[in-house]
């Protein structure tokens, strides 16, 4: 630890990106070492490549790509290196022209217990300030193409916000959601007094963030974090399942629908209502406009072309 703390010093380099170094290096050997190789040969990369992520696992299911965070000996705690694959899997589902939609889940145990606390442990008001720690995670919030979190085990502090940077959320029989950053000395860094509040309303966001204590799924859907809740063993199927309807639909109508829906968290009901219509108008300048009213007039299915 001293040589993390040394290390810390160097002009212009965030003290938190010699400890991940050290950390996710031995994080990264322990999971080679018990990541069940049966579990690998079902995968099937993006890309072809393997070796692109070393905490995520990409797959890809028909137009569905599914991103599984694979921390499992830190229950999928968020680090640097957790960020910069999870960027880069979701950007590339985003470019992907076979992909209409993106499943994010972790395992059984653990969607992911929150930001990673052994990494922040040392580090300083000036690391985090000048390093904008974390500042990177809210980049997967700029794809296109919408996220559906599968939410299996705990979702808790950096864990639950990153569940919430996603599209929806649906949750297994015995997901576990909560805020705990204030049993630590700190708060909720990455939306969790924001956008918890404006999904369930200040009450209960007061409660879980000044508590920590942990909501249950049958909780997290009926106060509206949770938009559906599935047998655990189901969970990440239904979601995919999800994401194949989503996917069938043409990609410009998603993205705009995302686009409408994300607006009412920026804005007053009237400018939002005044953004919707230009979006809905927008949306008469496509091909698929075209093509999903007269596949309706015609008693076909439509085939979108995403123009
Ligand atoms: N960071 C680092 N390691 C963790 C974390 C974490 N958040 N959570 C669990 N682990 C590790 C444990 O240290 C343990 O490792 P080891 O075996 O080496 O000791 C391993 O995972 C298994 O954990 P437990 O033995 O504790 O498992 P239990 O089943 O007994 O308990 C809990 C599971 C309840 C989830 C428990 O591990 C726990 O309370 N974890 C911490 C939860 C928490 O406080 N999360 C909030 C962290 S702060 C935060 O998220 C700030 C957000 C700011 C922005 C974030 C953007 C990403």
């Amino acid at each position: 630890m001293t040589a993390i703390c040394d290390a810390g010093s160097v002009k212009g380099v965030p003290r938190y990106k010699f400890v991940r170094s050290i950390v996710q290096q031995k994080e990264m050997i322990r999971n080679l070492l018990t990541t069940p190789v049966r579990n690998l040969s079902k995968v099937r990369f993006l890309n072809c490549e393997a070796s692109a992520y070393e905490t995520v696992l990409v797959e890809k299911r028909d137009k569905v790509a599914l991103i599984q965070l694979n921390r499992p000996k830190a229950l999928n705690s968020i680090n640097q290196q957790v960020i910069e694959d999870l960027n880069k899997a979701v950007l590339d589902a985003n470019a992907d022209n076979g992909i209409g939609a993106i499943v994010l889940t972790g395992s059984n145990r653990a969607f992911a217990a929150g930001a990673d606390i052994k990494m922040m442990e040392p580090l300083s008001f000036s690391d985090t300030y000048m390093g904008g720690l974390f500042n990177d995670l809210e980049n997967i919030t700029k794809a296109k193409k919408p996220i559906i979190a599968a939410v299996n085990g705990f979702a808790l502090g950096g864990g639950c916000e990153l569940a919430m940077m996603c599209d929806f959320i649906y949750a297994g029989e015995k997901a576990k959601f909560g805020q705990p950053e204030i049993t630590l000395g700190v708060l909720p860094g990455a939306g969790g007094t924001q956008r918890l509040t404006r999904s369930v309303g200040k009450s209960k966001a007061m409660e879980m963030c000044l508590t920590g204590n942990f909501i249950d799924a049958q909780e997290a859907k009926q106060i509206g974090l949770a938009a559906q809740v599935f047998p655990v063993d189901e969970l990440v199927d239904r979601a995919v399942a999800v994401g194949q309807k989503i996917a069938s639909f043409s990609k410009v109508a998603v993205a705009l629908n995302k686009e409408a829906v994300n607006a009412a968290y920026e804005t007053t009901l009237q400018l939002g209502l005044d953004y919707e219509k230009r979006l809905f108008y927008a949306s008469f300048a496509t091909k698929d406009q075209k093509e999903g009213m007269s596949a309706f007039r015609e008693k076909r299915k439509p085939q979108f072309t995403d123009e």
